[in-house]
């Protein structure tokens, strides 16, 4: 391998969370650690710095790949932050560490945290979910493993319709699920005793950054007084939130909404694609974590306290 060449199982991670094949802000902060792990142990970089240069130029390509959930700069900051000595052998050991340090952290956390929010279900709950989250799903498998009775209301959530990996996943535990389109959430909503969602990234303010159409299942939700929970690992806090910074929204191809020929059909028309919305934390009731449930607002003193203000890019500007 050549200066700051990135090796090619680093490369097909990167596309493979471009094209969202790997997806969900957990998953996608896992498989970024896999790949640096992989990056330091086949690195062949002769001078630490080449092998920096290797491990800065892995963590920019996985940083390009999707802008909004904040798990993976949460990620490679933790990881490139711990890389360290005064040999290539050094180097590669303390990379692998902080690698290995980081992906048992974040099943730990989850499964911690799926315990926290198990807590709040009880038998013969009704749970509604949006889009697919691994965080949000530990708590109802938590709640499943302790005996406790559940039916699902899941959402589709247009346009990937991530919500039939959560209809498959639910259904394989044996929870009963009925499956409705997005605009049905209000229409179901008093049948349900939980909204349950999981979060891409949450702000300083305790904004909740969520797959679209989160927002307008929660204020509807409001509305009708059910309680709107946030299952989310504490690597989706976002410690540039804290210094003013706003969590930048992933726009993605309009081909996920319409197809080419159906969009000749109708005219000359716009199509907008967000992937992501913002939930002000007026509309969430609890925000779960591994360290135990939060209101919204309380979350930046975890923030605080977790990363400071804690920002740096080491991987840039190379
Ligand atoms: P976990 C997903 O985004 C969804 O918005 C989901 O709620 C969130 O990540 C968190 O997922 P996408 O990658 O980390 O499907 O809880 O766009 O698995």
């Amino acid at each position: 391998m050549t200066t700051a060449e990135i090796h090619p199982d680093v490369e097909a991670t990167a596309e493979a969370i471009a094209s969202m094949e790997i997806r969900g802000a957990a998953t996608i902060a896992g498989a970024a650690a896999d790949a640096l792990h992989t990056q330091a142990t086949q690195s062949t970089a002769t001078t630490t710095d080449d092998f920096r240069q290797e491990m800065h130029a892995a963590a920019k390509r996985l940083h390009e790949t999707r802008p909004t959930a904040v798990s993976l700069p949460n990620c490679l900051r933790y990881i490139v932050g711990r890389i360290e000595g005064d040999t290539v052998d050094a180097l590669r050991r303390s990379t692998i560490t902080a690698a290995t340090e980081f992906s048992t952290q974040l099943e730990t956390a989850q499964e911690d945290l799926g315990a926290v929010g198990a807590n709040r279900l009880r038998d013969g709950d009704t749970v509604m979910t949006h889009c697919h989250s691994t965080d949000a799903l530990s708590c109802i498998k938590a709640a499943h493993a302790r005996g406790i009775e559940l039916s699902a209301i899941v959402k589709e959530t247009r346009p990937r319709k991530q919500g039939h990996i959560t209809a498959a996943e639910l259904r394989e535990l044996g929870i009963p699920v009925t499956l409705i389109v997005d605009g049905a959430a209000g229409r179901y909503l008093d049948e349900t005793d939980h909204v349950l969602v999981g979060a891409d990234s949450i702000a300083a303010d305790g904004a909740v950054i969520n797959k679209i159409g989160t927002r307008s299942l929660a204020v509807t939700a409001r509305e009708r007084d059910t309680p709107i929970v946030v299952a989310a690992q504490t690597v989706k806090l976002d410690p540039a939130t804290l210094s003013g910074h706003t969590v930048e929204i992933e726009y993605r191809d309009e081909s996920e909404v319409i197809s080419e020929d159906e969009r000749a059909e109708i005219g000359d028309i716009a199509v907008r694609n967000p992937a992501f919305d913002v939930t002000p934390p007026r509309y969430v009731d609890a925000i779960v974590t591994e360290r135990g449930q939060f209101p919204p607002e309380s979350i930046v003193t975890l923030m605080r306290e977790l990363f400071g203000e804690q920002t740096a890019t080491p991987w840039e500007g190379e």
